[in-house]
C-alpha cells in the first residue's frame, strides 16, 4: 500500500485538521462537516495527479484546447455515517463519479470494550475495472475499510483502489498493509500514534459520526 500523508508538505489543510480536533470548535456541527468535506476536496485532488490522462481538445469560441482529462471510470463509495461529509467533498472535484454507499458500524456483544464490524447495507454499482474511491474519515483499528472491501466484492474486481482518510492510526495502517492489495494507495490528512483500550484514535478527534450528525 502507498501512503499518501497531507501534513508532511504543510498546507492551509493543517487548519481544518486542527478545527476538528480541537474541542472548543468540534462542536460546531456545521463547520466540522464542513472540514471534513474541505480535506475530502484537498484529498481528492491530490488524489487525481495518479490518475490516467487522455489528451482531450475542447473548442472554445476562439479555436481548440488540448486539455488532458482522467481518462478512468471512478466509483466513490463512503462508508455511512461519518464517510458521508468526505464523500461530498470527493464528489466536489470527480462530479461525475458513480456512487456507492455501503454502512459498517461497531457492535459490542458483550457489552465490553470488544467489538466486531458489522456491514448491513450496500448500494453500488458494478465495480469491475474502475477506479475505487473509498471514504472513510477515521481509519482507526483499519478493520472497517477491511471489512467494508470485502463486502465489496460481491460488485466485481476494481482496477485500481484509493483509500482516502483524515486521522489514521499507526496500528490501523500497519494492519491494513497486509489485507490491501500492494497497488492501492492511501491518501489520508494525517498519522497519530496510538488507540485506546476503545480503539479509539488518540489524540484523534472523537467520534466523528457523532460529531458530524449527533449522538446516537
Ligand atoms: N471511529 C471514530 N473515532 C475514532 C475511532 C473510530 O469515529 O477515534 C469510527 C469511525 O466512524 C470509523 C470507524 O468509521 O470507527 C473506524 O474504525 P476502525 O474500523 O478503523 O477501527
Amino acid at each position: 500500500m502507498h501512503i499518501h500523508h497531507l501534513l508532511e508538505n504543510n498546507s492551509i489543510a493543517n487548519k481544518f485538521i486542527a478545527q476538528l480536533r480541537d474541542i472548543n470548535i468540534q462542536t460546531d456541527r456545521m463547520r466540522f462537516r464542513r472540514n471534513i468535506e474541505r480535506l475530502g476536496e484537498v484529498l481528492g485532488y491530490e488524489l487525481s495527479k495518479h490518475l490516467n490522462y487522455n489528451d482531450t481538445s475542447v473548442t472554445t469560441p476562439l479555436g481548440q484546447a488540448n486539455v488532458p482529462l482522467p481518462a478512468e471510470d471512478i466509483v466513490l463509495c463512503s462508508i455511512l455515517r461519518a464517510g458521508l461529509p468526505l464523500h461530498n467533498g470527493l464528489l466536489n472535484y470527480f462530479d461525475d463519479a458513480e456512487n456507492s454507499f455501503i454502512s459498517a458500524y461497531r457492535h459490542h456483544p458483550d457489552n465490553d470494550e470488544k467489538f466486531e464490524i458489522l456491514v448491513e447495507y450496500l448500494a453500488s454499482p458494478s465495480l469491475d475495472n474502475k477506479t475505487l474511491i473509498l471514504a472513510d474519515p477515521m481509519l482507526a483499528t483499519g478493520r472497517s475499510f477491511v471489512n467494508v472491501m470485502k463486502a465489496l466484492e460481491s460488485m466485481g474486481t476494481p482496477k485500481n483502489i484509493h483509500l482516502v482518510s483524515v486521522i489514521g492510526a499507526k496500528e490501523g495502517i500497519e494492519y491494513m498493509q497486509s489485507e490491501f492489495p500492494e497497488n492501492t494507495h492511501l491518501w489520508i490528512a494525517t498519522i497519530d500514534e496510538e488507540l485506546n483500550e476503545r480503539g479509539y484514535i488518540v489524540p484523534g478527534l472523537g467520534d466523528a459520526g457523532d460529531l458530524c450528525y449527533g449522538t446516537k
